[in-house]
């Protein structure tokens, strides 16, 4: 083990920063206390390695890149800085040996929710691989006080609660008073002569918020590397304005601190779903004008050529929420350091790039003209001139074509459009998986693709190990690197090597012994939670993940409700148990997500209470569904929803966690499920549904979900069952969804194709069935899965960043 601290300096350092902190002896101390006291301990270690770290980062001005993102979804930090410090043992020995249970020291970390979703989660994946790789890197991004809500569920309902995570202290995040910066907002512009026949603009009559950094470590596995994750949070510049105060104007000389203190309050929640809200853009600049000046300013210490610039940073805008860093690096570029205009472009091309993940119409973000310009005065100026120089390229390459400028303009229809300022203002566009990465170059932007071929790029997602693996399944852990040593933990195609034991019937009864373990520990968890009782020898069937139509989960809940009426008709029906469990949190105002919610919890309620069904079927809606719940769900699945319409889903990331669990996917040839069925092949995965090209041709075709009702006689009572009592009293409540189905409140009917797909699905799910009654098959299944799942670490994922996109070479930080 560690060397780093020896088990009785640690104990020592518990029992006296108990002390000091709380005034307490360790016996007196709660877990939360110990858990404040433990992170002190180990905190000495994390700083040394950080300081070292940053020291020959700038010592030897190695190229950095920057992880810009709105989220980082990063999970508790205690155990898994253990596990990368290779501590994770002895601390626990340790805690044990002082006679605390290590799990609820664990426990007593609040979960920093400052994310959504996958695109949050998929951020702090990179971290972690980042520093792995001992790539020199940052993460950057907004200080949230409260992270996404927390849910519960009264009623059968979601209800929200804010999620105040700092509530306690942040032991984790140092705050850096010397790296504040200014950020500006509104006013007006004024050109100012040069002198030399050029104009300076300056912002003039702006408000101002200044930005404090907090850092938070993340520690590579097994090397010195730390790398930094910079999250900025607002402050006043002046508590009060003075001068306005003075002359009697004190909303005036309260404004600035209103502004202030607002900006970084709270994570936007609606997730892949744009409001269009002001603040909303104030936090997307706010925490990019102080990324950039702070980068360029730290540039400016051992260089004065600009051009050198791409050769030191990149940035990697994660989606479009960054992207105002295009221009906000033009502008400190060209009005703070006197860059010519063209060379300013060609640097910031070079610096930037752009990661998309998600197609959906309704998640593009645009900003209205009139927002933009009023906030944004400067910036908006440079917007349009990058679009004007654009629109004359494209003029020149096409001739004039009015409708595709129109369709490729940065500024359309009163609106700015991020995506497309992206795009041309980066040298790298990528998609999160193979198909997501074709569709974009041949659909969504398919005029793009053709004006710059050499920019598109796939990189499928991956997830990090140590958290999912290492940190997440210890029982499985264990038997993999008893099995084949421990490579896998920074290698993980070595998984490969597990291939012939699925052939081993010693090593299929561990597996499965350890599976049905974590299955026990989850059936303990949902009896303490939730009052519900499971039995660990049923099919855990899991889906976990936001709720969206285009996920899919009705599709889940009508075929949970098509088996219970089937077994209402035949009550000795022949299936293997199966427990279904959901977790989601619906954005706040997406009335339909929040409805479906409802009715998988009246589901369950009536289905888990019906003695005739003899506990065939469980249902299951978990609360709060966020990091730490997945790391104890995940282990004990035996099945993975990947269910979504083909073509929605850009990757999906929890598709990999499952499989590297051993959990084996029913899913659509979506995203990453795609990749997941090249690993495995055919036999190994459970396929259903219509492929993309098909749910294309459809949406243009006439699609008539009435006629599939008419014909499918479990689709027709499924979908009765919603309006006609049997889960709820009052039969209308779900007559929204039904209405949804067969003809489209509104919009289309059955937007997603879930009837259309019903049929296949509910084959799948026999074909699961069948399959696992054999459970020599089954286990042999799921080995192959954890074995091919290899390609889905973000290892992988981030070498290919680094070598085709940052052009980022390791440094290895010595002892
Ligand atoms: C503009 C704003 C409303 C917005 C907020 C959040 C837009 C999008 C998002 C979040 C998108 C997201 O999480 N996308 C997911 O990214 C994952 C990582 O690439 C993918 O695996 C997943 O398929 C995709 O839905």
């Amino acid at each position: 083990m560690s060397q780093l601290l020896d088990k009785e300096t640690l104990k020592k350092m518990i029992r006296e920063n108990v002390k000091t902190l709380y005034r307490k002896t360790l016996e007196a101390a709660s877990a939360e206390e110990v858990y404040q006291a433990a992170v002190f301990a180990i905190r000495d270690v994390i700083t040394d390695k950080w300081m070292k770290t940053h020291d020959e980062y700038y010592e030897k001005d190695v190229k950095v890149v920057y992880y810009l993102s709105m989220e980082f979804l990063m999970g508790r930090f205690f155990g898994n800085s253990l596990i990368n410090l290779e501590m994770y043992d002895e601390v626990k020995e340790v805690l044990e040996e002082l006679g605390i249970d290590y799990n609820m020291v664990e426990d007593a970390e609040p979960d920093p929710g400052l994310g959504n979703g996958g695109l949050g989660r998929l951020a702090a994946c990179f971290l972690d691989s980042l520093s792995t790789l001992q790539l020199p890197a940052y993460g950057c991004g907004i200080r949230y006080h409260y992270g996404i809500f927390e849910q519960k569920i009264e009623n059968g309902y979601q209800v929200e609660a804010p999620d105040n995570w700092l509530e306690n202290g942040d032991p984790w995040g140092i705050k850096r008073n010397e790296y504040a910066v200014e950020v500006k907002f509104g006013g007006n512009v004024r050109a100012v002569p040069k002198g030399n026949g050029e104009y300076r603009f300056v912002q003039e009559n702006y408000q101002s918020v200044i930005a404090v950094p907090y850092d938070y470590p993340v520690i590579g596995y097994g090397n010195n590397t730390v790398n930094t994750l910079r999250l900025w949070e607002a402050r006043a510049k002046n508590k009060l304005d003075l001068k306005f105060f003075n002359e009697g104007n004190y909303q005036k000389a309260a404004e600035e601190e209103l502004l202030a203190s607002t900006m970084t309050d709270v994570l936007y929640p609606a997730d892949e779903h744009i409001q269009g809200k002001e603040l909303r853009l104030r936090q997307q600049y706010f925490f990019i004008s102080a990324t950039v000046q702070r980068v360029v300013e730290r540039f400016k210490k051992h260089h004065t050529n600009f051009h050198e610039l791409p050769d030191k940073v990149a940035f990697q805008l994660n989606d479009t929420h960054p992207t105002v860093a295009v221009a906000e690096l033009m502008r400190v570029l060209v009005d703070e350091n006197d860059v010519p205009w063209d060379d300013a472009w060609e640097i910031t091309r070079k610096v930037c790039a752009y990661t998309n993940h998600t197609i959906m119409a309704e998640a593009l973000e645009k900003w209205p003209m009139e927002l933009f310009s009023r906030l944004l005065p400067r910036i908006y100026q440079i917007v349009e001139e990058i679009n004007r120089r654009y629109c004359l390229e494209l003029q020149a390459k096409y001739g004039m074509d009015p409708e595709k400028l129109r369709r490729m303009a940065i500024i359309a229809d009163g609106q700015i459009r991020m995506a497309y300022l992206a795009i041309v203002g980066s040298h790298s566009v990528n998609g999160v998986a193979a198909l997501h990465t074709e569709i974009l170059k041949h659909q969504e932007l398919k005029d793009f693709y053709e004006l710059y071929p050499e920019k598109f790029n796939n990189k499928t997602n991956g997830i990090t190990q140590r958290r999912w693996l290492l940190h997440a399944n210890h029982g499985l852990a264990g038997l993999i690197s008893e099995t084949i040593g421990d490579g896998w933990i920074t290698e993980l195609t070595e998984l490969e090597k597990l291939l012939p034991y699925a052939e081993d019937e010693n090593f299929r009864r561990r597996f499965m012994e350890i599976k049905k373990a974590n299955k026990v520990a989850l059936a303990k968890y949902i009896k303490e939670t939730k009052g519900i009782d499971i039995n660990p020898d049923s099919i855990f069937d899991i889906q976990v993940k936001r709720l969206h139509e285009y996920k899919r989960q009705l599709l889940n809940v009508l075929h949970i409700i098509g088996l219970y009426n089937q077994l209402k008709m035949n009550p000795g029906m022949d299936m293997v148990p199966r427990t279904f469990i959901f977790g989601a949190k619906a954005a706040a105002g997406y009335r339909r997500a929040k409805l479906i919610i409802k009715l998988i919890n009246a589901v369950a309620d009536v289905v888990n209470n019906d003695p005739t069904i003899e506990g065939k079927i469980k249902v299951v809606f978990m609360e709060n569904y966020r990091v730490s719940l997945a790391e104890r769900l995940i282990p004990a699945a035996d099945v993975s929803e990947q269910i979504s319409t083909a073509g929605k889903e850009a990757s999906g990331t929890g598709n990999m966690k499952f499989m590297l669990n051993g959990a084996l996917t029913v899913g659509t040839m979506d995203g990453a499920n795609v990749e997941i069925y090249e690993e495995v092949g055919k036999d190994n995965i459970f396929i259903f549904g219509m492929s993309a090209e098909e749910v294309q041709a459809k949406y243009h075709d006439h699609y008539d979900p009435w006629f599939i009702y008419n014909m499918n006689q479990e689709v027709r009572m499924a979908l009765t069952s919603l309006i006609d009592g049997t889960f709820d009293q009052n039969t209308d409540l779900f007559r929204e969804l039904y209405d949804a189905l067969l003809n489209g409140c509104g919009g289309r009917a059955d937007e997603y194709f879930v009837l259309e797909d019903y049929a296949d699905y509910a084959r799948a799910q026999w074909d699961i069935d069948k399959a696992y009654r054999d459970q020599t098959k089954w286990a042999k299944m799921a080995i192959v899965n954890v074995a091919k799942s290899g390609k889905f670490s973000s290892d992988r994922t981030i070498r290919q960043y680094a070598e085709e996109i940052w052009d980022l070479k390791p440094l290895h930080i010595e002892d």
